[in-house]
Order: structure tokens, then C-alpha cells, then sequence
């Protein structure tokens, strides 16, 4: 699929700091080492309906991941997919008398105009689920042929007997696994399965619904295995970073996991494990089902996207937190701030402010705190004719924010 266009990113003088990043399968905060390219796998949108806040929260969590790998010297391979068939897609589609392709085309475009609004370095490959069914059914038959896969009424599902890493990912226990899987597209109950807890891979054509030919009869594929194939096929096991929101840690990413690692035999499928934290509204978590969102396009209706950047990296990328109207209102004071800051004729050494922004951001994308460095240099004075120049820069390449002061 097309990815969307790519927004200038100023060089800065010398190099960046390695990033170190809370890996939810250690525990605990870690250096990443990417050897060669960086390679990191973003989980991308179900798009039945538009962008929301959490949705540009979490993409621009990982966006800041390849600015500061970037900054650090790296070339940085970037890969998401968009669940563009899924339950919940092709639900909404009948339930709004709309062609299910025709919906999730929409979504993604609008998607896209928000990821460009919100100067989000794009993806190097965007892969829809739609585009490598086959690849999916291949993988689903390499499981198959290590002995891990058994078949329930024509659906082809994943046993968790088979896989020896199972857990180690999220770290949860069976009962917190049983209690978070069926909230999470999971079928715990459903008669005939070995295991509560096997996962589909693969579920057998029905009336009304899009599907492909496979060896193991026609259907489409599970949620968890598409990511698995995504990754395998464009970055190779071992890869530097998966990542999404907190909600996928468990079922999707744990189970994602455990494909990948009975299916090469390696361990483990990702490196480290980032998740972003939630953005709720009124008390609950954002999301397209309980329809409290606040979409990304309508904001830009009446906002600067770079107020919205801004509002959004006030927030540590890995706190739960909920979305107020004033918060945007401080963002464009911010702005505001910073844009007469960097039209000075000059300012004070901005040394400081490089080294400062980028010890903040190696530090877990500690953003808060390197716009706090920032709106510090922004209220003194001084001299060097250079600095208002270079801090635009750093606030443009290590932070997404583009400031004009024209
Ligand atoms: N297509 C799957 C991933 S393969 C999916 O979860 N799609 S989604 O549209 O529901 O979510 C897209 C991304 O946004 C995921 O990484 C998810 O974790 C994240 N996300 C969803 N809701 C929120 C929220 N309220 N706050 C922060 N991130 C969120
Ligand atoms: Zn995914």
C-alpha cells in the first residue's frame, strides 16, 4: 500500500545519545543495539472509523523512537500493517450499508492526512493484511507443520501447549490472561477448543464475509497471525522494536510472539516489547467501540497540528492519561512562545539545549522534559545570533515539531 509523504528532517551537529527504552517483556528501562538498520514494527490501525487522539498518541510515540535512532546515526526500517479485514471492520460495514473495502480505503487515506498533519515520519513499507494473504496462510502452514495448529469446525487454531515462551511477553498470569482475552476478540469459551486460551489463525469462510483460497480450506486470516507474517517477511526475527499501545500487550503481541518464535525456532521475534500508554476521555479509555473519541481531522479543523504535536508530547508517551480541551489551549500558548523565541535576532548558547533535549530523549522519550529544556532557553536572553536558528532545528528534528516563524 501507498505509505504517505515524508516531512523534512533537519540534521543536527554531531550525534545523538544510544536510546534506551522500558522493554515490556524485561521490565525494566534498556538500551536498545541495533545492529545494521533499526528495525522496528508498529502495529497499525483496524480502519473502520477515524484517527483518534490515543491512535496519534501511540504513533507518535514510536515516531519519536526513530528520531532519536536517526539522530543516533541509524538508518531506521519502519514497518506497520493496516487490519484492513477484521470483525469489527467488516461489522461496521453492514451496519452502515457500506462496501467493507470502501470503508477501510477511506479510513487509511484520512489516517494518512493526519499522520502527514501531524508530521509523523511514515512507515518504509504499509502493508495491508488484504495484500499477503498468502504470506499469512504460508506461515499459518509452517505452524501447522511443527505440530502446533489443530482445526475446530473448519477454523485453524494455535495451541498454546506449543509454545514454550507463552507469557513471557506480558508477564501475566493464566487468570489475568483469561480475564483480558475475550475483551480483547478472544474466544475462551468456545466448546471444542484443547485450551481456553488458543488463538485463531484461521477462520473458515462464512455467508457475506471476503475470503481467500488456502490449503487448508478458503477463510481469512486470525487477528495476531497477520502482524507475525507482516514482520517475519519485511524485517526478520530478531528486529529492534515492536511496539503499539498497552491494549495489545496481551492477547496480541504475547501471542504474536509465540507465532513467530515456533515458527523460525528463534527467540526471541522482537527485541524489545514498547508500549504506549492509554489516552481516555470522561473517565474512559478512547476507543472506537465505546465511541468517546476525539478525532485528530476534526481538531485540525480549528487547530494548529503542531499545537496538537505539542499537547500530546506533554505527556510521557507511557502514562495512561485523559484528553481536556485547556490542554490543547497550552500547547498553542507554547507555540506561541517558542515561535517569537525562535524569531529573535538571537538567543542565548543553544549548546546546552542540544545536549540537554537529547540526554532528555534517550532517556525513555522523556518529551516533557525536553520541552521543558526548551521553554527554559525560550524565556532568557542572550547573544548568539545561531542559537534561535539551531533550537528550531532540534525542536523540528528530535521533537516533530516544525515551528515557521515567517
Ligand atoms: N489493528 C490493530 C493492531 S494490529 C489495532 O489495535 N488497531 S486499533 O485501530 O484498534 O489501534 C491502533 C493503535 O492505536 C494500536 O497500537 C493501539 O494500541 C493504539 N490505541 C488504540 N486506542 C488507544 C488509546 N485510547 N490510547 C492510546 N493508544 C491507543
Ligand atoms: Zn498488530
Amino acid at each position: 500500500m501507498r505509505s504517505w509523504s515524508a516531512p523534512n528532517v533537519p540534521r543536527l551537529p554531531g550525534s545523538g545519545l544510544p536510546l534506551r527504552l522500558y522493554d515490556t517483556a524485561a521490565r525494566e528501562v534498556r538500551e536498545t543495539r541495533p545492529t545494521g538498520e533499526a528495525r522496528m514494527y508498529v502495529c497499525g490501525i483496524t480502519p473502520y472509523d477515524a484517527t483518534h487522539l490515543g491512535h496519534a498518541n501511540t504513533y507518535l510515540a514510536f515516531d519519536l523512537v526513530n528520531r532519536v535512532w536517526r539522530d543516533a546515526g541509524h538508518d531506521v526500517h519502519y514497518t506497520q500493517n493496516a487490519t484492513d479485514v477484521d470483525d469489527p471492520l467488516l461489522e461496521r460495514a453492514q451496519a452502515t450499508g457500506v462496501d467493507w473495502q470502501a470503508l477501510a480505503e477511506r479510513e487509511i487515506d484520512l489516517y494518512r492526512s493526519d499522520m502527514e498533519a501531524l508530521r509523523i515520519l511514515p512507515p518504509r513499507e504499509y502493508v495491508g493484511v488484504t495484500e499477503i494473504i498468502e504470506e499469512i496462510a504460508d506461515l499459518v502452514g509452517r505452524l501447522t507443520e511443527r505440530g502446533a495448529t489443530y482445526e475446530l469446525d473448519g477454523d485453524v487454531y494455535f495451541s498454546v501447549a506449543a509454545a514454550p515462551k507463552f507469557g513471557a511477553v506480558s508477564g501475566y498470569s493464566e487468570e489475568r490472561m483469561l480475564e483480558l482475552f475475550p475483551e480483547r476478540g478472544g474466544d475462551p469459551g468456545r466448546e471444542g477448543k484443547r485450551h481456553p486460551l488458543d488463538w485463531l489463525l484461521w477462520r473458515a469462510e462464512r455467508a457475506h464475509e471476503p475470503s481467500w483460497p488456502a490449503p487448508f480450506g478458503p477463510g481469512r486470516p486470525g487477528w495476531h497471525v497477520e502482524c507475525t507474517a507482516i514482520a517475519l517477511r519485511n524485517l526478520g526475527s530478531g528486529f529492534d522494536v515492536a511496539g503499539g499501545g498497552s491494549d495489545l500487550i496481551f492477547p496480541h503481541h504475547e501471542m504474536g510472539a509465540s507465532e513467530g518464535h515456533v515458527a523460525t525456532g528463534e527467540w526471541p521475534f522482537a527485541r524489545a516489547y514498547v508500549h504506549a500508554g492509554m489516552v481516555g476521555l470522561d473517565g474512559e479509555k478512547m476507543s472506537k467501540s465505546k465511541g468517546n473519541l476525539v478525532f485528530v481531522s476534526k481538531l485540525r479543523q480549528t487547530a494548529d497540528p503542531m499545537a496538537v504535536r505539542l499537547a500530546l508530547l506533554a505527556h510521557h508517551y507511557r502514562s495512561d492519561w485523559e484528553w481536556t480541551p485547556g490542554q490543547l489551549a497550552e500547547a498553542e500558548a507554547r507555540l506561541a512562545r517558542w515561535r517569537a523565541a525562535f524569531a529573535r535576532p538571537s538567543g542565548p548558547d543553544a549548546t546546552a539545549v542540544l545536549a540537554g533535549v537529547r540526554e532528555r530523549m534517550a532517556d525513555d522519550l522523556d518529551a516533557p522534559g525536553a520541552l521543558a529544556v526548551i521553554d527554559q532557553w525560550a524565556a532568557e536572553e542572550g547573544d548568539d545570533p545561531a542559537a534561535p536558528g539551531l533550537v528550531r532545528d532540534i525542536a523540528d528534528s528530535l521533537l516533530g515539531v516544525a515551528v515557521g516563524v515567517g
